[in-house]
């Protein structure tokens, strides 16, 4: 059994801070779950781009107004409380936060924690970086 709290998660490396968003990692890829689990802000404001080549991510909105584009059809759809969305296609995607976003997330396979290092540390390559995003 594993037992956790967000507020502790927060004090440890579990949490990584980027330009706009900050992100913490209550389970990893090291929990054997099979899936990671993430709490993400996403800053009012900002636009993300992200592109998962090797995960698939499901993504729920807790709270906050926001859009997500996928960019291979330009489609867009509103992000508000009890959306969720699945990137079951690997899509290239655009997330923009009108106001704070909070979002529960779920990867397959899981996040391992060291592509945080990567993007946000020593080897920040272009594609490192947008597949974590
Ligand atoms: C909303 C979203 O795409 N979250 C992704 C997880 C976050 N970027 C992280 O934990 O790296």
């Amino acid at each position: 059994m594993i037992v956790r709290t967000l507020q502790d998660a927060e004090k440890t490396e579990r949490r990584v801070t980027s330009e706009t968003w900050e992100s913490t990692r209550l389970l990893l890829k090291d929990d054997n779950m099979g899936f990671s689990f993430h709490i993400t802000t996403l800053y009012a404001g900002t636009t993300t781009e992200m592109w998962y080549r090797n995960h698939l991510e499901s993504v729920y909105c807790m709270s906050g107004e926001g859009e997500i584009e996928t960019l291979d059809d330009g489609k867009v759809y509103p992000i508000a409380p009890g959306t969720v969305y699945a990137l079951d296609k690997h899509d290239k995607h655009i997330l923009r936060a009108k106001t704070e976003l909070k979002m529960a997330c779920v990867f397959n396979p899981p996040v391992t924690g060291r592509e945080v290092h990567d993007e946000t540390g020593a080897y920040p390559a272009e594609e490192d970086y947008k597949e974590m995003a």
